[in-house]
């Protein structure tokens, strides 16, 4: 084969290569096989003086022409190729603007926070005050001073978590422990007595504790709203006209009130408040279990022997104060069968409200 020829077959070789080469690192190891310091063209220009003189200038020429056409071929292959794969790049970090977004879910407020709000919003608006106070408690500020001295019968240990101290310092007999988990908001509100001079007109909502088994309407932790009022001349008058006026605002200007008398060891009198049946307007149904009331909180004038503890003179002030559960008017509210559920987390359950 001349020289002539195999420089044209290498140049076919060459531009079958290129042609072939699907990506920039194979394309640039073509260039490297034949163009390369040790490629085949190289190779060959190499030998070229050794050839006959007459034959060096053709095969000078060829071999110059055979180099420009390959890397005429390369330059042309290299854009195509360059070009493809900024497409391909493009390609894949493309946002597909018309895409639908991935909806985050919104959370909202818990049915009991919601109430706990609401029935505060209320009172502020009467121009009460926010009190709060330590969920474990003293014995003392929970029961003593509420006119419940050690002997009385809502003390008793299946009514009550007390707190024990288990480091060892203070070795605690069970049953004679004075600190426990507050099973009414009261004693917040026995503190602010205790450290302030009337007017007082306070609101004492939060989480409170008693020993029972949670069942539909009892819970071992529930959120309890209760307010006192301690002023000159405050009588039961003053206590039906404000509860009358929140029973509405929670429940709706068409509800009803009654008060029915009830005993509670921290006022006297003191009364059980009901509000008429929403499902069947007083009539008696299933709901109101054919009375037509719901009972919805427990209310009195504060007792002459808590005003005592306080260190407030009952002789120139009177107060009336009343407690509420959250989880029962949110019961009541929406007609919810089991109070458990409202603290299970079913969220197919809490987003209705
Ligand atoms: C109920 C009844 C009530 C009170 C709470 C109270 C607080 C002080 C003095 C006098 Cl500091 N009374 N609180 C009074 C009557 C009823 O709650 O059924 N709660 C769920």
């Amino acid at each position: 084969m001349s020289i002539t020829e195999q420089l044209e077959s290498l140049r076919d070789d060459g531009l079958a290569a290129i042609a072939a080469a699907d990506s920039l690192p194979l394309l640039d190891a073509v260039r490297v096989e034949y163009l390369g310091k040790k490629g085949s063209l190289t190779g060959i220009l190499r030998g070229l003086g050794a050839l006959p003189s007459e034959e060096r200038p053709m095969a000078g020429k060829v071999s110059n022409d055979v180099r420009v056409a390959l890397e005429a071929a390369l330059e042309v292959r290299n854009a195509t190729l360059a070009s493809a794969a900024m497409e391909a790049r493009i390609g894949a970090d493309a946002v597909d603007v018309t895409l639908p977004g991935r909806a985050r879910p919104v959370g909202s407020r818990h049915l009991i926070e919601q109430i706990r709000v609401e029935v505060v919003d209320i009172f502020l608006g009467l121009g009460y005050k926010i009190a709060e106070g330590p969920e474990v408690e003293l014995d003392y500020y929970n029961f003593t001073a509420l006119n419940q001295p050690p002997d009385h019968p809502a003390r008793s240990l299946q009514d009550t978590f007390y707190v024990r101290d288990l480091s060892g310092d203070e070795a605690v007999v069970e049953g004679e422990s004075d600190v426990l988990l507050r099973t009414h908001t009261s004693p917040v509100q026995m503190r602010v007595m205790e450290g302030r001079k009337p007017p007082i007109y306070i609101l004492a909502p939060g989480k409170v504790y008693r020993r029972d088994v949670a069942d539909p309407s009892h819970l071992p932790q529930f959120t309890q709203i209760e307010g006192l009022v301690v002023d000159e001349g405050i009588t039961f008058g003053d206590l039906k006209g404000t509860l009358d006026h929140v029973c509405k605002a929670i429940f709706g200007p068409d509800r009803r009130t009654r008060f029915r008398p009830h005993f509670f060891p921290f006022t006297e009198p003191s009364a059980e408040v009901d509000v008429s049946c929403g499902i069947c307007s007083g009539a008696g149904c299933r709901f109101c279990k054919g009375t037509g009331w719901l009972e919805i909180l427990g209310c009195g004038m504060v007792d002459p022997n808590v005003f005592g503890y306080a260190g407030i003179d009952p002789e120139r002030f009177s107060g009336f104060a009343f407690g509420m559960g959250v989880e029962r008017i949110a019961a009541l509210k929406y007609n919810i069968p089991d109070l458990r559920m409202l603290l299970e987390g079913d969220m197919r359950f809490l987003r209705q409200f």
